[in-house]
């Protein structure tokens, strides 16, 4: 099922024709509409005509979450505030929100990509969804909302939080499905046993997740749980917001909806691009927006990009799962590790539940990783023969996957800490601890 067949399956080469024609148009667009923008191409002497072919695309410098701040709340906009009818922020904790504002066509089309991924999920207009992200500033809610209500679907906009009464929504109501972060639907999950239900007391045959990752192993929990279909999608607030990719039911990547995002990898560290089918940092160009235009935003999430079309039909590139953030990647004496590689292991073993922490410290001139997880009986913890063998054998794992030593901790049940949005799983110390 597409939500636009014509677009979505358009051939490859018609795709990267119109991505052409708009970048170029998008070029002109910021140079004379954004002075931050002016300023930038002339200093790289890039114009729209110079750009022939779209690997030109690397001739063009990029944008930071850092130019977004400098210009804090609307000085990067290309369009007057009478033109603006909706405003959104990033979730961000340090420092100053990403102001983005939308303009009419701009929400057009950020509902129009939504429907498409939630098409590509499954969802009809049979379904009746309940939205459990937080409704205000955060765009995970109202652009799904949107989106959902584009297809026909009924959407319940149950926002975040007092989870008892999400539950009670989802079973009163007979909810189709639960739009969420993959670590909420968890919880719920977890919640909903607490109250005494089943999964057969639900109707939840649909989870649209997005806005945080999670490994393979945890999402098979997570269907495991509800007995739904899970697929994942991306965005992020100043690209739009949700839409920008998302996952067929074949789930072999996500669908990034091609006509109005150019996606690129580089080597986040020489800003160079590389070669089709390498790992990288992600770069996106808006191609369409009107309210907020980027020209090469570093997302600082690490992906792959695929062009070959999808046995769904859509010939639109897809991105791999996001593998974590370039600044997520812990750095352990020298050894990469990405807190994802960490939750596949977890999710391996039998004994310990799906919720972990990480925390790491300095101590003198060594970064310890200590690796917190919950049992699943608690019964275990009395028994001291048990307790080391399991810790032992999730030592052995993460060393051979990890390559690094870890510390592991087994808590009781229910221990560490709950999230309704994104889940926060590392602690990273030792900057504080060495101050
Ligand atoms: O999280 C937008 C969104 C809402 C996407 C709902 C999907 C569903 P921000 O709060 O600006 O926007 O956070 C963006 O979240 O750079 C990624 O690091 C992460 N992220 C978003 N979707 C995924 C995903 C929204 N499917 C940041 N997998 C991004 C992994 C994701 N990480």
């Amino acid at each position: 099922m597409f939500f636009n067949k014509e677009i979505e399956t358009m051939p490859r080469k018609e795709i990267e024709a119109l991505q052409l024609e708009r970048l170029k148009r998008m070029v002109d667009y910021c140079m004379n509409n954004v002075p931050f923008y002016h300023d930038r191409l002339t200093k790289a002497g890039v114009t729209a005509d110079k750009i022939k072919t779209l690997s030109d695309i690397q001739y063009i410098p990029v944008t930071t979450k850092e130019d977004i701040r400098d210009h804090y709340p609307f000085g990067l906009f290309a369009q007057p505030m009478k033109n603006i009818v909706r405003i959104h922020a990033s979730s961000g904790t340090t420092g100053k929100p990403t102001v983005v504002g939308y303009t009419k066509r701009d929400l057009d089309m950020w509902s129009d990509v939504v429907a498409r991924l939630c098409v590509a999920a499954g969802a009809t207009e049979e379904d009746l969804i309940q939205i459990s992200f937080g409704y205000g500033l955060f765009t995970g809610a109202l652009g799904l909302h949107y989106g959902l209500e584009k297809i026909g679907a009924a959407v319940v906009p149950a926002s975040s939080g007092n989870t008892e009464k999400q539950v009670t929504l989802l079973k009163d109501f007979g909810a189709t499905g639960i739009v969420s972060t993959p670590s909420y639907a968890m919880y719920m999950a977890e919640v909903a046993r607490d109250m005494g239900f089943k999964k057969e007391d639900f109707k939840v045959r649909l989870g649209l997740f997005g806005s945080e990752g999670c490994s393979d192993e945890f999402r098979t929990e997570i269907e495991n749980e509800w007995g739904l279909f899970a697929t994942d999608n991306y965005g992020m607030s100043e690209l739009v917001g949700p839409g920008v990719a998302g996952e067929c039911t074949l789930r072999q990547g996500m669908h990034i909806a091609e006509d109005h995002f150019l996606a690129e990898i580089i080597d986040p560290n020489t800003l160079e691009p590389l070669p089709e089918g390498e790992q990288g940092e992600l770069i996106i160009t808006p191609l369409t927006k009107e309210a907020f235009p980027l020209l090469r935003y570093r997302t600082k999430d690490i992906s792959r990009l695929n062009k070959e079309p999808c046995a769904c039909g859509r010939t639109h590139a897809r991105m791999d799962k996001i593998k974590g953030r370039t600044d997520d990647m812990l750095k352990i004496r020298g050894v990469n590790v990405f807190p994802s590689q960490i939750e596949s292991v977890l999710l391996g073993v039998p004994q310990v539940g799906p919720n972990y922490q990480l925390v790491v410290r300095r101590e003198g001139v060594m970064d310890k990783l200590e690796v917190k997880a919950e049992l699943i009986d608690p019964a275990v913890l009395e028994k001291y023969a048990d307790l080391e063998n399991i810790q032992r054998s999730i030592k052995h794992k993460l060393q051979v996957v990890l390559g690094i030593d870890a510390k592991v901790t087994l808590v009781e049940p229910k221990q560490l800490e709950r999230f309704v949005g994104k889940a926060k799983r590392v602690m990273d110390l030792r900057n504080e601890e060495g101050k």
